[in-house]
């Protein structure tokens, strides 16, 4: 089974320009706790290098482009993100990485939780542990 789940999101936009709306249980499938986005990240930096314990994310490329690694410690896969009509899931025990950003890149993420850094498992022998 691929570790890559993207959701399709709907495009309301018309003749005016685009407009994707995003809902908790709806588009996203659990409640909205939080929103962030990933900016003027520069192209030869990396980001992610982590897991969460709980959190489910998913992730949405609403600018330019990047790439986001997902591990669950047996499967890896690389997802290349250019399309602000498409969510990435990154749910939880999967340790992500995100690489090659553009400079116009804007990652918006909608998150399950609110920020709770003991969620993060920032190790990756520790991380492996979790799947044992
Ligand atoms: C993730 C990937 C996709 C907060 O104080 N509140 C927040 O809501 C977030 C997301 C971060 N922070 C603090 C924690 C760090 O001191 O902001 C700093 C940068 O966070 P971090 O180094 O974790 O950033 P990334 O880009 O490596 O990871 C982020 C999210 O933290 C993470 O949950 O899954 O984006």
């Amino acid at each position: 089974m691929s570790l890559v789940h993207i959701i399709d999101l709907p495009m309301l936009g018309d003749d005016r320009g685009q407009l994707v709306a995003i809902e908790g249980n709806k588009q996203v499938p659990f409640d909205i706790k939080r929103v962030y986005y990933i900016y003027g990240t520069g192209s030869s930096v990396s980001r992610g290098f982590h897991a969460h314990k709980e959190l489910e994310q998913m992730a949405v490329c609403v600018s330019g482009s990047c790439e986001m690694i997902l591990d669950d410690g047996k499967y890896k896969e690389t997802v290349y993100m250019n399309s602000p009509k498409q969510g990435v899931m990154v749910p939880s025990l999967v340790w992500h990485e995100m690489h090659d950003f553009s400079d116009d890149c804007v990652l918006l993420v909608f998150a399950s939780d609110h920020y709770d850094e003991a969620d993060y498992i920032r190790n990756y022998q520790e991380f492996l542990t979790y799947h044992k």
